[in-house]
């Protein structure tokens, strides 16, 4: 039987959603852990963009994160993580692409920036786009207080990993979960009791380790110059 294989580092909040979705899909894959700061030589061959994670499945070799998410979808269908119908599926990526371009952006950039005024900024940012996820998104679609779109879907695998690394927002730029998102704060509770949320789960001391150099303005991978438009 053909192999999935997985390039993935276990910090990488990208690579994350993507175990999630082999976890909840009940795949079996074998995982390569590249260490981010000291990338084989050859990494390039692997991952064009040179960043985690990449999926290899016969001849098909995918990255970017959202997009592998969609191909394990597409090419093993049980149990399905996106709704069937065009409409709701739109909806369904619609908030996959706010993820990509809007929340975790200004994560980063909060992290990233040594500028008080520009973490002021920022700070607000990420708390204006969490209101926004909350009333126009779980708030609307989630029903009791369930998941995203009722259904446990790619939409709650795409945002999850970066609410397991808030301690970094929280410790590093003073960033209190707003009392404003009872949806959201309940939503990521029960994301937490996920049995393959668990399975892969790291500290917070590990996500406090390993976001000091972002928080102190001394990451100089791709990601962190990129994020802060080096
Ligand atoms: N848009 C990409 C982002 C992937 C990404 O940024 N991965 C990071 C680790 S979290 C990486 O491999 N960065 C390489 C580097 O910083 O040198 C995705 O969704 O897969």
């Amino acid at each position: 039987m053909t192999e999935l294989e997985l390039y993935s580092a276990k910090v990488c909040p990208f690579a994350h959603r993507t175990r999630l979705v082999l976890l909840e899909k009940g795949l079996e894959f074998s995982l390569k852990e590249i260490d981010l700061a000291n990338k084989p030589a050859d990494f390039s061959r692997i991952s064009p963009y040179e960043k985690v994670p990449v999926l290899i499945y016969g001849k098909d070799r995918v990255w970017e994160s959202a997009i592998i998410n969609e191909y394990l979808e597409e090419t093993f269908r049980d149990p399905p993580l996106l709704p069937q119908k065009p409409g709701e599926k739109a909806i369904a990526r619609i908030w996959i692409d706010f993820a990509n371009t809007k929340l975790i952006p200004a994560f980063y950039k909060l992290l990233l920036t040594q500028n008080p005024d520009k973490q002021q900024h920022w700070k607000q940012e990420v708390l204006d786009r969490l209101q926004f996820m909350e009333t126009e998104g779980i708030g609307k679609l989630g029903g009791n207080g369930e998941y995203w779109l009722g259904e446990f879907s790619l939409v709650d695998i795409s945002f999850y990993p970066w609410f397991e690394r808030w301690i970094v927002l929280q410790e590093y730029r003073g960033l209190q979960f707003p009392a404003t998102c009872p949806h959201l704060d309940r939503w990521r509770g029960k994301m937490k009791e996920r049995e393959s949320v668990k399975a892969i789960a790291n500290s917070n001391t590990l996500y406090l380790q390993d976001y000091k150099k972002y928080a102190e303005g001394t990451a100089m991978g791709i990601t962190a110059r990129e994020m802060r438009g080096d």
